[in-house]
Formats: C-alpha cells, sequence, structure tokens
C-alpha cells in the first residue's frame, strides 16, 4: 500500500455503451441536443393586396394586436418585406400554407416566404 498523500488520483472509468452490435465504442463527451433551428415567416410587398386584409392575416396568424399588425403591414409596404414570427420549421411550414390558401381565397397575390433565422 503507497502513500495516500503521493498516489495519483485514479481516472474516471469511459463510458462505454452498448449498441448491441457487440462492438464497444468509448465517447469523449457527454452528447448534447443542439436546439432546434428557427425559422421566420415574412410578408412580401405587392401593389394589390388591400391593407386591411393583411393586418387581418397578421391578427389571425400570428398573433398579433392591431397596433402592431398595422405596424408591420405598414412597414412591409414602405420597406418590400417584414417578419410576422419566428418558429420552429413544422409550425412556420404551416403558417405559410395557411397564409397562402387565405389570399389565394381571397383573390389576393400576397406573397409569404420561409427564412432560416
Ligand atoms: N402595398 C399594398 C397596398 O398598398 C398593401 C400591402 C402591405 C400588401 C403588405 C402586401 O405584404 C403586404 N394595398
Amino acid at each position: 500500500m503507497g502513500d495516500m498523500a503521493t498516489d495519483k488520483p485514479i481516472p474516471p472509468a469511459p463510458v462505454l455503451p452498448d449498441d448491441g452490435s457487440g462492438a464497444v465504442v468509448a465517447e469523449r463527451r457527454t452528447q448534447r441536443t443542439e436546439p432546434p433551428r428557427m425559422y421566420q415567416v415574412v410578408l412580401l410587398n405587392d401593389d394589390y393586396t388591400p391593407m386591411e386584409f393583411v393586418v387581418m392575416v397578421l391578427q389571425e396568424y400570428f398573433q398579433r394586436d392591431i397596433e402592431s399588425a398595422t405596424l408591420i403591414m405598414l412597414k412591409i409596404h414602405h420597406e418590400g418585406r417584414g417578419v410576422c414570427g419566428v418558429y420552429s420549421k413544422d409550425v412556420a411550414t404551416t403558417k405559410v400554407e395557411l397564409v397562402l390558401a387565405a389570399a389565394r381565397r381571397g383573390g389576393h397575390p400576397l406573397q409569404c416566404i420561409l427564412e432560416a433565422a
């Protein structure tokens, strides 16, 4: 038995996961789950879609109150485009589909796109 004060510490045992294949692999570090990538839904300006329709879309599909919806609509009108919200890919994709379907039903050329945030 050696002197406890001078003995080297014992390194921790490596983690040896078993995937059932019979092979054993030593992992160097804990696996981390990346946060999901986020996507912004963007409305584009055009000359024909009524302002009131865009405000309705922002209230109905992006949970904006009338003041916020009006500000976003005016920003799109003046700058050509505007971000309506940022969501997971599934939610953003569904919102684009719902907005485009509503616009076509109303006979409006409104364009709505998805971009990686
Ligand atoms: N430019 C349109 C008009 O003057 C209004 C509008 C705003 C259209 C935003 C689309 O995404 C849009 N009637």
